[in-house]
């Protein structure tokens, strides 16, 4: 008989479901982005600005990831988002039959953008493909410029990377341009931006790369979801 490891399965059913959700979503004409980041960094933080600042070209709405509360949806619907919670309990990360399920109950009539917020977790989201086409991490300057070596797997499968809080680059003593290097030493393709939720500074960057890409997904002829 032969034996196949339980991590082997396990993704293995979790790229099944993946492959579903991403058919569901091309055929819907919905882009999907996974948002990723070690708790606290900032994700919520980032879709609110974001929501806010995305021009009424796009509809979008949130799935929000969490062991055990509602706070996240409650403060996206408080902005006017549709959002819907996914509570994991002791999971600590979302996978692709969480979203398959979400996606029976919450209806995405009329949407063309869904913001999939993970549970805060810096190693294992970035194990689960969840279907979609985007993967977006963000991450908090003051944990310090050596994490993308020490923790390189979400750093490797984001396309872009977010060096939240940089409002308090002078407290913490970080090199921003070290920590970029250490991003790039991973992920040499990554698009980082350094943003501050709290001030705003570099967000218009972040917006601005955010919006070509899911204009350039939306386009027919790159319809294989590369970027
Ligand atoms: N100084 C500063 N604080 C920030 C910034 N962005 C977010 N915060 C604060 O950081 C804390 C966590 O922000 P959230 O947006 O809730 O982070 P999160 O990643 O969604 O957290 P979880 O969902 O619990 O993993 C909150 O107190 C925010 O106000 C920023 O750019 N600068
Ligand atoms: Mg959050």
């Amino acid at each position: 008989m032969e034996r196949v490891p339980v991590e082997t399965r396990i993704l293995k059913s979790n790229d099944d479901y993946a492959q579903a959700n991403r058919r569901l979503f091309r055929q819907r004409g919905i882009t999907a982005i996974n948002f990723m980041s070690a708790p606290g960094a900032g994700k919520t933080s980032v879709l609110e600005q974001t929501l806010r600042q995305l021009d009424g070209a796009f509809h979008p709405a949130v799935i929000e990831g969490d062991l055990y509360t509602t706070l996240d949806a409650d403060r996206i619907q408080a902005i006017g988002v549709p959002a819907y919670q996914i509570t994991t309990g002791t999971c600590c990360h979302l996978d692709a039959r969480m979203i398959s399920r979400a996606i029976c109950e919450f209806p995405l009539h009329g949407i063309d953008t869904l913001c999939i917020e993970n549970v805060g977790n810096l190693v294992c989201p970035a194990e689960f493909d969840l279907g979609e086409d985007l993967r977006v991490m963000v991450y908090s300057v003051v944990e310090g410029a050596e994490k993308p070596r020490k923790y390189p797997l979400m750093f490797h499968q984001s396309h872009a990377v977010l060096l939240n809080k940089v409002d308090l680059v002078p407290y913490a003593g970080v090199s921003i341009q070290e920590l970029e290097d250490n991003v790039l030493a991973v992920n040499p393709n990554a698009a980082i931006f350094p943003v501050s939720c709290r001030t705003g500074q570099g967000l218009s960057n972040w917006i601005d790369w955010l919006t070509r890409s899911l204009d350039l997904l939306r386009a027919p002829a790159v319809a294989s979801g590369c970027v």
